[in-house]
């Protein structure tokens, strides 16, 4: 899982399992297309939970802006890493072997008033990492122009399709 640049992480990637890194390395590959550094940790809410509250309580200190967390099942780790961290935390649900990823979604998005977790689609963790870097860029110019340069190129890969259309 190499996943640490040069560059001071800006965005923690937090998964239950290993077996969840094909998903959320594309929260990372989006972050890279915007040249945002992050650091990736098997962390699991109900087999390390004490890592994860001491990951989460430190994460502003160190410098982390975002944690995009990504659990399947039982997926309690974007809610409790929510419980202890201000910083805002994006939940992606992976679908499992069995339920076709709803009782990651659910689980996940279900959370109580006042604990927050913006919550993508299952297996969406590239919108993740797109989000990340839109919450991250949020004050800053130099970033707004990417993004909006990813916006432009997204609007031009959209018309194109046209072409392919018969008749
Ligand atoms: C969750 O259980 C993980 O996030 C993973 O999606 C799922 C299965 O974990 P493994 O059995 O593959 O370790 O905690």
């Amino acid at each position: 899982m190499k996943t640490e640049k040069s560059a001071k992480p800006l965005a923690g990637i937090l998964m239950g399992s290993d077996s969840d890194w094909p998903v959320m390395k594309t929260a990372v590959d989006a972050l890279a297309e915007f040249g945002i550094a992050a650091e990736a940790r098997v962390i699991s809410a109900h087999r390390t939970p004490r890592d994860l509250e001491q990951y989460a309580a430190s994460a502003r200190a160190r410098g982390l802006r975002v944690l995009i967390c990504g659990a399947g099942g039982a997926a309690h780790l974007p809610g409790v890493t929510a419980a202890f961290t201000t910083l805002p935390v994006i939940g992606v649900p992976i679908s499992g072997k069995v339920l076709d990823g709803m009782d990651s979604l659910l689980s996940i998005v279900q959370m109580p008033p006042g604990v927050p977790v913006a919550t993508v689609g299952v297996n969406a963790a590239r919108n993740a990492g797109l989000l990340a870097a839109q919450i991250i860029g949020s004050g800053d110019t130099a970033m707004q122009k990417k993004l909006d340069q990813f916006k432009i190129k997204l609007a031009e890969e959209s018309r194109a399709r046209n072409k392919t259309l018969a008749g």
